[in-house]
């Protein structure tokens, strides 16, 4: 028996991932474990994936229905959207090959926010759910599942789902336990008490899933790696809109609004979040805590020079070499890092509670500060909202942040109007791309033009901006949000038809400028 599997009757379940593949029916609703990156199951889902090409190929209809907690892998999303078989996803996803699958109409995909997605599988309206697929890093004697490097929604789904498989991955360093914080008072059903976490530190669960043994059907052994993406180096943008974001935390300190702790911190995935950790570093700033979805390298590099006391997460997000410096030190972050389920992670409640300050990549924002952080000229899924409007909804400081332009140029950040609106203008306090920085909080739709066009949009396209409000407050009806409705998508059509947003004013049309 592996010493990761010590219970008995687990260890009787062992098989391999294709024999544990072959349990799986034609449209099979699945829960896998997953969450950027981190502690998705590495072999099933490339071994079912197999199952339903030949299928498919036979001109079998195999089709699932796939449940994650967040973007995963190409082991996971990339094979199964592959096949052509993935009729349904929800939540979070960033895959190349899914994304395509989802805008050519092959899987119906839901977009939900991550902290509501407990509640709904529980409410019944994703239909049962058969199997649950998650990664663990071990199985105790009595037969609680130790997490690996991401929780999610694992918790539940290994409590609804009527079959579960458990990847036991040796490849996670079995020092991950006690990092865990798994709370077990979601139930939808009671009446709901307050979730005590008042501090990012506080412990409410425990470090296990516990698991109905009747219901595992399969025990699959692996020794594979996460996928840990590397980090881009910095660029310039990125260094100037963290180093904007700085100096708006120091403003708001100086105007004792901020403890100079700062609040728990949130930030979103990528680069961006990444550059405005790394300059935290040299901040002025002790003691800083965060209350947030991922770990990223930067959180553990504060962490690691003592300027960030405790973060608490869903997941890890971490490029190769942090990951595996996490797998030789991991004792060393525990009660440094917790990891929780996305449903406590992402909870309005906690993150109101401790006035979180949420920072979030964005596609666009528009003059009046409403932004669009997934769709792609209205019409095209990017990734999806993710935690992002858990955060930006209830935070104490809600923060979009982009580049000011994209595509060589071609594209404007800020437009007249958003092409899809994921976090309204309610929930929109400030905007940063390398211009500058537009604080939108107490002021009115069009008290917010001028800081949103001056501060934060290109100077290439600041004269066209306000040549549209200009004219949106000669033609509207309505003075409150001027708006020329058959020209506030324009520059979205401008670009489908010839490439760029800039209008070339000679020739009174869209076109190179
Ligand atoms: O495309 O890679 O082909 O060049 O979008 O843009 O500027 O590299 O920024 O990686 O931070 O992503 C909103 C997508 C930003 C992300 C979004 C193109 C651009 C590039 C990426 P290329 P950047 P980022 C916690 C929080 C929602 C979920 C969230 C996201 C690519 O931040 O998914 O916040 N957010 N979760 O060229 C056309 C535009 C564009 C554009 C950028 N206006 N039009 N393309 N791009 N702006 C995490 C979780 O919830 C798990």
């Amino acid at each position: 028996m592996s010493a990761r599997i010590a219970n008995p009757a687990f260890a009787a379940k062992v098989m391999s991932a294709a024999d544990a593949a072959a349990l799986i029916h034609p449209g099979a609703s699945i829960g896998f474990s997953g969450f950027t990156g981190s502690g998705y199951p590495k072999e099933i889902p490339g071994a079912l994936a197999a199952r339903i090409t030949e299928a498919r190929s036979r001109g079998e209809d195999f089709t699932i229905k796939a449940f994650t907690g967040a973007s995963t892998a190409p082991e996971l999303d990339g094979v199964l959207a592959d096949t052509g078989g993935m009729a349904f996803r929800t939540p979070y996803q960033s895959d190349p090959h899914l994304r395509a699958k989802i805008n050519d109409g092959t899987t119906n995909y839901c977009d939900i926010h991550l902290s509501h997605l407990q509640k709904l599988i529980n409410m019944g309206f994703f239909g049962s759910l058969d199997f649950a697929v998650i990664e663990a890093t071990a199985i105790t004697e009595e037969g609680d599942i130790i997490p690996s490097s991401s929780i999610g929604n694992n918790r539940t789904y290994l409590d609804i789902a009527d079959k579960i498989i458990i990847e036991v991955n040796s490849w996670q360093t079995d020092d991950l336990y006690g990092l865990h914080d798994v709370y077990y008072g979601m139930d939808i059903k009671a009446r709901r008490e307050p979730i005590p976490i008042n501090h990012p530190g506080d412990i409410i669960g425990r470090p296990t899933f516990r698991v109905d043994p009747s219901k595992v059907v399969a025990v699959v052994e692996t020794n594979d790696p996460d996928r840990n993406t590397p980090f881009k180096p910095l660029d310039d943008d990125s260094r100037a809109i963290a180093a904007h974001l700085l100096n708006f935390f120091d403003m708001e300190v100086k105007a004792h609004r901020m403890p100079s702790t700062l609040w728990p911190l949130q930030s979103g995935v990528g680069n961006i979040a990444n550059a405005v950790l790394a300059g935290l570093m040299d901040a002025p700033y002790e003691h800083m805590t965060s209350y947030t979805e991922v770990i990223q390298d930067g959180m553990i590099e504060l962490i690691d020079a003592g300027k960030i006391d405790v973060a608490s997460a869903t997941a890890f997000s971490l490029s190769p070499t942090m990951a595996h410096h996490m797998n030789d030190h991991a004792k060393e972050y525990h009660g440094k890092i917790i990891l929780r389920p996305q449903d406590v992670s992402n909870h309005p409640e906690v993150i109101r509670r401790q006035f979180v300050i949420a920072t979030n990549g964005m596609i666009e924002a528009d003059i009046y500060g409403n932004v669009n952080s997934t769709h792609i000229m209205g019409t095209k899924m990017m990734n999806g909202i993710g935690g992002s409007g858990d955060f930006a909804r209830n935070a104490g400081y809600s923060i979009f942040v982009s580049p000011s332009l994209a595509k060589g140029g071609n594209i404007s950040a800020i437009v007249p109007m958003v092409s899809h609106v994921d976090h309204t203008e309610h929930d929109v306090m400030v905007i940063i791309t390398e211009q500058g920085l537009a604080d939108l909080r107490g002021l009115a739709p069009r008290q917010r033009v001028k800081l949103i066009i001056e501060n934060c949009a290109h100077p290439d396209y600041r004269e066209q901006l306000w040549d549209y409000y200009k004219e949106a407050l000669s033609v509207s009806k309505g003075i409150h949000t001027p708006h020329v409705l058959s020209k506030a998508l324009s520059w979205h059509e401008n670009l489908l038809e010839t490439g760029t947003m800039k209008i070339d004013k000679a020739a009174g049309a869209a076109g190179p400028a």
